[in-house]
């Protein structure tokens, strides 16, 4: 197995440190400050494994750099062929002005087992393992998607949540929810976090709906497929230029519908660690010289696990 334990515990150190790199950051009102900082943080902690690594969701192109980029190359180049995808902060209004939910965020596969996403939106649609397969979809409206999920949970409809981000772009499906009495939880960014609240009847959400950030698709679905839920993705391309690098990333089919399987093969492991606390972990805490942090880990077909880890200050 490519992603052994040794590798897995790797990479729960790097998002640990990168969030402990942020710490100082929180609560400043600088979200690039706090962004560079995870970011360095990341990459000399990758280029330091035994990998072959490569970015496949990044923070944009070449020309961005310092940001990681997709495309770049990581690790010492001896080592296992791996695509990685990155949000070194996810959530960085969260951090800048010291609100719950930012966390650092990465997935790792085998080389070719990660979607390699174009920067632009994505519709998307994550519901847990417990609603059968074929009760969602993304081309179903709203009502059907809800109904279904209202009959094969046995409640009423308004015993569900629908978790989405709180956009002027959301109007129309929030007025729908609205009118089926439907709960909502609307998240103002994160929504790494919010599809994985679907993973677990104590988070209280029933489906995660609407339009964020397709790496932050891509990324959501390496936890959902260890977890065994469903994803579904459709990029949204609104200029030529979005276009023009789709086609040049080999998406052929632009209004594609993407099902988990097609977005991460294989085997993935998926390390999210708090910045400051959230739904899914705690955020890093200074006690004593010593930092405190929790990483949710999922390995597909062997981990989900909150790991704690204390490292002293340097
Ligand atoms: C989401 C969310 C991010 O961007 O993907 C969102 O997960 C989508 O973009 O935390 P808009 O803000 O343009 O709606 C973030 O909120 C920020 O990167």
């Amino acid at each position: 197995m490519i992603l052994d334990k040794n590798l897995v515990d790797k990479f729960v150190n790097i998002t640990s440190d990168a969030a402990i790199a942020c710490h100082k950051f929180i609560g400043k009102n600088n979200k690039n400050i706090a962004d560079k900082a995870a970011t360095d943080s990341m990459r000399n902690n990758l280029n330091n494994l035994n990998i072959n690594g490569k970015v496949v969701i990044g923070e944009g192109e070449i020309d961005k750099a310092p940001m990681l980029y997709i495309g770049e190359n990581l690790g010492t180049g001896k080592g296992p062929e791996i695509d990685i995808a990155v949000d070194p902060l996810e959530g960085t209004n969260f951090a800048a002005k010291n609100l719950p939910g930012a966390l650092s965020v990465m997935a790792v596969s085998s080389k070719g087992n990660l979607f390699n996403a174009p920067e632009t939106y994505m519709n998307k649609l994550a519901v847990g393992k417990e609603i059968p397969k074929d009760a969602t979809d993304l081309d179903f409206n709203i009502e059907k998607n809800i109904k279904n999920i209202a009959d094969s949970k046995n409640k009423d409809l308004t015993e569900l949540t629908a978790c989405l981000l709180d956009r002027p772009r959301h109007k129309e499906i929030i007025e729908k929810l609205k009118n089926l009495k439907v709960n909502l939880k609307l998240i103002t960014d994160g929504d790494v976090s919010g599809a994985l609240l679907v993973t677990n009847p104590k988070y209280n959400v029933d489906i995660f709906v609407g339009i964020g950030g397709g790496p932050e698709g891509v990324l959501a679905a390496s936890a959902l497929d260890a977890f065994g839920c469903k994803f579904q993705g459709r990029f949204l391309f609104s200029t030529d230029e979005d276009k023009n690098r789709a086609k040049k990333m080999g998406i052929t089919d632009l209004n594609k519908k993407y099902d988990l399987s097609e977005i991460v093969r294989g085997d993935s492991v998926f390390c999210a660690t708090g910045i400051t606390n959230g739904d899914l972990v705690n955020g890093v805490e200074l006690k004593n010289n010593i930092y405190h942090t929790e990483t949710l880990v999922t390995h597909k077909n062997s981990t989900i696990d909150i790991i704690k880890k204390k490292v002293s200050i340097t």
